[in-house]
C-alpha cells in the first residue's frame, strides 16, 4: 500500500467510529439553538409561538444531515495543533463548524425551491412541509442570519472575529455566483445541448460547491488555529476545490442512478435541464443519433422523457466511466495531498475518506 492509500484507510478506520464525535458535536448545536431561540425573545421581541416555530425550523433543516462540513472544521483545528482539543478549544470549533451547518441549511432551503426538489435527507423539502411553502424563502434568510448571530456571540472578542466573519461573507458571494451559473445554464423550457461543455461545468461546481463544502471548514479550522500562511491556504484551496469538483460529480451521479432511500433526495437535474457530468460526458461521447435523442428528452419533467435520457446514459456506460473517473480522480488527490507540507495533511485525507465511494 503507498503512502497516499495508507492516508485514505487510516480515515477510513476512524470514520469507523464516528459516533462519539458526532454526539458530542450534536450536543453543541442543541446548546447554539437554545441560545438563539432565547435571544429571540431577549432581543428582538419575537412572541413565543414564533420562538417555538424558528426553533422547530432550525431543528428541521440544520443538524439532519452527515455534518461532513461542520465537522472538518473541528478536524482541522485539531489537525493544525497536533494535539486534542481542550474543552473551551473544542467549543469554538464546534460552534464555528455550526455556523457552516447553517450556511448549509440556508443554501439548501433555497436550493430546492429553486431546483422543485421534492425530498431532502428522506423527509419533505422545507418549503414543501405542510404550511411553509414559499415561507421558506424568509427562513433561509433567517437561517443565514443565525451565522452571524452564533458568531457575533461566540467571536466578538476574538482576534479572528473579522476575518472569519469575511470568510463566511466572501464564501456566501462565491456560491451564489456558482448558483446564478448553474441557474442561468439550465432554462427551464429552453433546451440547447451546445451551452453544455465541461469548462462550463468546472466553473459552475468550483464556485456552487467547492468553496462553501470543503474550502470553507477547513479555511476557518485553519484561521482559529492560526495558521496564516498565504501559501498554506492557496495550497489547501487548490486541493479542496478539486475535492469540491469529485464531490459534485458524485452527487450529479447519484441523482440519476443513487437510491433515494439512501441519499435521501429525489434526482431533478434532468428534468431541470442541468449542466450535470452526466449529460456533459454523455455529449462527448454520444453519436449523432445519441445527441438528437438527448436534444428531444433532456429537460422535461415527464418520466417518460428522464427515462428516455437515463437510457442513454445506460447505453453509454456512464456509470462504468464514472467510476474509472472516480479512481483516478482519488489518486490524484492522494498525490496532491502527499505534497501538502504545511500541517498534518491527513486532515485532508480523512475528508477525502469520508466522501470516497459515498452513496449518499
Ligand atoms: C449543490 O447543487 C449546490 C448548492 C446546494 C448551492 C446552492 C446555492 C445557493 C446560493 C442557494 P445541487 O442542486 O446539485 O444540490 P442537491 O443535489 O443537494 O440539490
Ligand atoms: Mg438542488
Ligand atoms: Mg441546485
Ligand atoms: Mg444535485
Amino acid at each position: 500500500m503507498g503512502a497516499a492509500m495508507a492516508g485514505v484507510a487510516r480515515g477510513l478506520a476512524s470514520g469507523a467510529k464516528p459516533s462519539a464525535g458526532r454526539a458530542q458535536f450534536k450536543g453543541v448545536f442543541q446548546q447554539l439553538r437554545t441560545e438563539l431561540v432565547d435571544e429571540l425573545g431577549a432581543s428582538y421581541e419575537v412572541p413565543t409561538e414564533l420562538q417555538e416555530y424558528l426553533d422547530y425550523m432550525a431543528q428541521y433543516n440544520v443538524p439532519g444531515g452527515k455534518l461532513n462540513r461542520g465537522m472538518a472544521v473541528v478536524d482541522t483545528v485539531a489537525g493544525v495543533k497536533g494535539a486534542p482539543l481542550e474543552r473551551a478549544e473544542y467549543f469554538k470549533a464546534a460552534a464555528l463548524g455550526w455556523c457552516v451547518e447553517f450556511m448549509q441549511a440556508f443554501l439548501l432551503v433555497a436550493d430546492d425551491i429553486m431546483d422543485n426538489s421534492l425530498t431532502r435527507r428522506g423527509v419533505p423539502c422545507w418549503y414543501q412541509s405542510p404550511h411553509i411553502g414559499m415561507d421558506a424563502v424568509n427562513d433561509a434568510l433567517i437561517l443565514e442570519s443565525f451565522i452571524y448571530i452564533i458568531l457575533k456571540k461566540h467571536f466578538r472578542n476574538s482576534p479572528h472575529y473579522v476575518s472569519l466573519m469575511e470568510t463566511f461573507h466572501d464564501v456566501t458571494y462565491r456560491t451564489e455566483l456558482g448558483q446564478l451559473l448553474d441557474l442561468k445554464t439550465a432554462p427551464a423550457d429552453d433546451v440547447d445541448l451546445s451551452r453544455f461543455t465541461m469548462a462550463k461545468y468546472n466553473q459552475i461546481v468550483k464556485y456552487k460547491t467547492g468553496y462553501y463544502s470543503f474550502f470553507l471548514p477547513v479555511s476557518l479550522g485553519m484561521t482559529l488555529a492560526n495558521v496564516n500562511e498565504p501559501q498554506a491556504f492557496a495550497d489547501a484551496e487548490r486541493i479542496l476545490l478539486d475535492m469540491g469538483r469529485y464531490f459534485q460529480i458524485q452527487d450529479d451521479v447519484l441523482d440519476c442512478f443513487g437510491d433515494p432511500a439512501v441519499s435521501g433526495k429525489i434526482g431533478t437535474d434532468i428534468q431541470d435541464n442541468k449542466c450535470t457530468w452526466l449529460v456533459v460526458t454523455a455529449l462527448e461521447r454520444a453519436s449523432p443519433d445519441q445527441r438528437r435523442a438527448l436534444e428531444n428528452n433532456y429537460g422535461r419533467s415527464d418520466a417518460f422523457f428522464v427515462e428516455a435520457v437515463k437510457s442513454i446514459y445506460r447505453d453509454l456506460e456512464l456509470e462504468a466511466e464514472f467510476r474509472a473517473y472516480e479512481a483516478a480522480a482519488v489518486a490524484e488527490l492522494e498525490a496532491d495531498i502527499s505534497g501538502f507540507d504545511h500541517f498534518d495533511a491527513r486532515v485532508f485525507s480523512d475528508l477525502l475518506a469520508k466522501i470516497a465511494n459515498r452513496t449518499k
